[in-house]
């Protein structure tokens, strides 16, 4: 397992990589370049990233995200030069040592939240919150203006401004797109870019809808075991592969966490792994919690171990901390819930790995 930390770069990220380096047991980055859905990355600015983070003594070896465009995803005809943008981005990523990208298919909306600084009434912290009741009366523009509000002045991964601004006639183009076109669309996109991958030796990691249900109506094609399935089997390669959060598919309490994480690290389909808890509060209603296992309602143990018995190899990164101790950042991406984080699931595999000595 490597130890891993979402780093948004030093321009919009306020935490230097010399703390995330601090935090024990740390090995590397998941980080990115920030840039539009669709553009080909320059190689100057990933050779650039790689220097920055290797001379604080990180890894890069995997990237979150290079986002898909939304051409691709509607399989309309501009969606060749995107695909092809996007090989290229394989290429150049895989010539600086980058094993893993992680990206989404998810129409329109990345993650979505209700409230991205609801207090803990227990401790007087806040994390991300969810409640689909406040969603309904809200709309899909309501929540993208609500959500530029409360990122307090921090780019959100997956919200970014120049693609929303087009949001009413996105949501347009989605109107007749059924589920099933929209994983033929995905078959289209993998089948073009997964033997890049293979050339080059890079995953592709898919990222879970989050939540785990439709939101407005969008076609959603990535929140059960079964979704799963039928996009690992669209394109059967190990580079076709999973990046499995547990808070997202965990927002169901129908999704079995560690027996899907057992089911797809048997198929060596994962290729990363988000790790977090959350708390149900009601129906389509959770908020983000710590990591420890009694603080929400995932077993984290059984998590870890299941990572351990069947992908141990994998990159794990803590996911969406709270905002504790006044710190002011990134919704979800501040540093110190995170630290503990990754301190608490080290601690998980060290038990188990010596559990398994013994
Ligand atoms: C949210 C993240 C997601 C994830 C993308 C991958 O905090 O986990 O935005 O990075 O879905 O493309």
């Amino acid at each position: 397992m490597k130890m891993t930390f979402r780093w948004y770069g030093a321009a919009s990220d306020p935490i230097p990589l010399k703390y995330v380096k601090q935090i024990p047991g740390m090995t590397g980055l998941m980080g990115l370049l920030d840039k539009p859905a669709g553009v080909d990355w320059p190689e100057e600015e990933i050779k650039a990233l790689v220097e920055e983070v290797h001379a604080a003594g990180l890894e890069l070896e995997v990237i979150e995200s290079v986002n898909v465009h939304e051409d691709i995803k509607l399989g309309l005809p501009t969606r060749d030069e995107y695909i092809a943008n996007y090989c290229s981005t394989v290429r150049t990523l895989a010539k600086y040592g980058v094993k893993v990208i992680i990206y989404n298919f998810m129409p329109v909306f990345d993650w979505l939240r209700t409230d991205l600084a609801r207090v803990i009434p227990e401790d007087g912290s806040n994390s991300l919150y969810y409640n689909e009741r406040d969603l309904g009366d809200m709309g899909p523009l309501e929540i993208v203006r609500r959500t530029a509000e409360g990122s307090q002045g921090f780019s959100l991964p997956g919200w970014e401004p120049e693609r929303l601004a087009q949001l009413e006639q996105t949501l347009k183009l989605y109107e007749n797109v059924t589920e099933d076109d929209l994983r033929a669309n995905y078959k289209y996109f993998l089948d073009a870019v997964v033997p890049v991958c293979e050339e080059v030796g890079v995953r592709l990691a898919c990222h879970p809808d989050d939540p785990a249900w439709p939101i407005f109506g969008l076609p959603r094609i990535a929140h059960s075991k079964e979704d799963f399935d039928k996009i690992v089997a669209l394109h059967d390669s190990p580079a076709n592969g999973i990046c499995l959060c547990t808070g997202s598919l965990g927002s169901n309490p129908d999704n079995d966490i560690p027996s899907i994480i057992r089911h797809f690290g048997m198929m060596n389909r994962i290729a990363a792994m988000h790790v977090r808890n959350i708390k149900f509060l009601g129906q389509h209603e959770f908020r983000e919690s710590a990591h420890l296992s009694s603080a929400g309602d995932l077993d984290m143990y059984e998590i870890m171990k299941a990572i351990h018995d069947v992908c141990p190899d994998t990159y794990v990164r803590p996911d969406h901390g709270r905002m504790i101790w006044d710190e002011q950042g990134r919704p979800g991406y501040g540093l110190y819930d995170r630290a503990l984080g990754a301190a608490y699931l080290n601690g998980l595999w060290e038990a188990i790995e010596r559990n398994e000595m013994s």
